[in-house]
């Protein structure tokens, strides 16, 4: 059964005001409806059947709910009908939680995030990047993405000194890229402790580089893609081209490697909120996994991901909101985590209770 949420107002006038988005907070969260206290009002009564009724009351089409993080982990406080993730015998879910990839961007030894790729505008964040990555890695990062923006735009290596710095100092993986332009340094890279590199220009100017590198270095090396309304922009996103994202994104299929990197410059380093549809497109291109990258500027950015799931998104690079603080990487690893009680539908698809609605 999947009963029809009703309107608003009815919601409104039924519930304690704690149990309803308020409309401060929506307009916060841009859209997103937030229950503070899901169920606990039926917990001495039917918690199911309470929660249920209440939740109807006030949901409306068009919303997801977000449900503050400590109440995922209590069971009790969901209702019966929403569509589970796929669990094991031992209650575990069965698809890999998204990644979230802290990015270190190096800029003159520094760490640094440009606003829309702009090296005239630069925020330094820290002058210690091995201290930074230690500390991402402290908070749960499984894999931290590394950019040498001096490489990107010389071409040559600029930052090694720190790369390698970090490289050695972490025990999660690392992945690289900006100014990998030939095979041996690529392989040089892969060879001191690196775990994948990622290749940007060539992947529009010497395709077979890629495709020989993939073949040498299956599941190690990762094609970025960054794009401006679609098209592809090469060498520290100063030149433009005239090929399409997913075109290029389609050519590497059958190559053996790892991912793409899929980045939206106009929103990279704005933390406006990823470019959803262009990640949609990419996914639907892609014939490997995608990583999302550009936008992140909040936890329900992060969430907002989640349907793209299972499109092939499998992870995400946050930089500017970890720095900032808006977003603790503990907080958006818990979010996304085996932890999480709900699935989301695909994206489009109509919300409701028997559909599942969560993130
Ligand atoms: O911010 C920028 N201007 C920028 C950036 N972050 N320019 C390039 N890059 C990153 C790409 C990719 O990870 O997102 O550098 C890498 C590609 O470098 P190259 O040298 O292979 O094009």
């Amino acid at each position: 059964m999947t009963p029809q949420p009703r309107g608003r107002g009815a919601g409104r006038r039924r519930l304690a005001q704690q149990w309803t988005a308020q409309d401060r907070s929506l307009a916060r969260s841009q859209g997103y409806r937030h229950f503070s206290l899901v169920g606990r009002r039926g917990r001495a009564r039917d918690p199911i059947a309470a929660c249920a009724a209440e939740l109807e009351a006030v949901l409306q089409p068009g919303f997801r709910l977000l449900v503050p993080l400590p109440e995922l982990h209590d069971p009790s406080l969901w209702c019966s009908g929403w569509l589970s993730l796929p669990s094991r015998e031992d209650g575990t879910s069965q698809r890999r939680p998204m990644q979230i990839l802290p990015a270190i961007d190096l800029l003159d030894g520094q760490c640094v995030r440009l606003h829309q790729g702009d090296y005239d505008q630069v925020t330094r964040f820290s002058d210690d990047p091995v201290a930074q990555a230690l500390a991402w890695q402290r908070q749960g990062a499984e894999r931290l993405h590394l950019v040498d923006l001096d490489g990107a735009r010389s071409g040559e290596p600029v930052n090694d000194g720190a790369v390698k710095a970090i490289t050695a100092a972490l025990d999660i993986p690392v992945q690289l890229g900006g100014g990998v332009r030939s095979l041996e340094r690529a392989e040089e890279l892969l060879a001191c402790g690196l775990d994948r590199v990622i290749l940007g220009t060539v992947a529009i100017e010497q395709p077979e580089l890629v495709l020989r590198l993939a073949e040498r270095h299956p599941g190690r090396i990762v094609v970025g893609i960054d794009a401006k309304d679609g098209k592809v922009a090469t060498r520290g996103w100063i030149e433009e081209s005239t090929v399409e994202a997913t075109a290029l994104a389609q050519s590497f299929a059958g190559s053996g490697i790892a991912a793409i990197i899929s980045t939206d410059i106009a929103t990279d380093g704005t933390l406006a909120g990823p470019n959803l549809e262009a990640l949609r497109a990419m996914a639907d291109a892609s014939p490997v996994p995608v990583i999302a990258s550009g936008g992140i500027g909040c936890l329900e950015h992060v969430l907002s991901l989640l349907p793209l799931q299972a499109l092939g998104v499998e992870g995400v690079i946050v930089g500017r909101a970890l720095y900032d603080g808006r977003l603790s990487l503990a907080d958006a690893l818990q979010a996304v985590g085996d932890g999480r009680l709900q699935d989301v539908p695909p994206l489009g698809a109509p919300l409701g209770f028997g559909g599942g609605v969560v993130a």
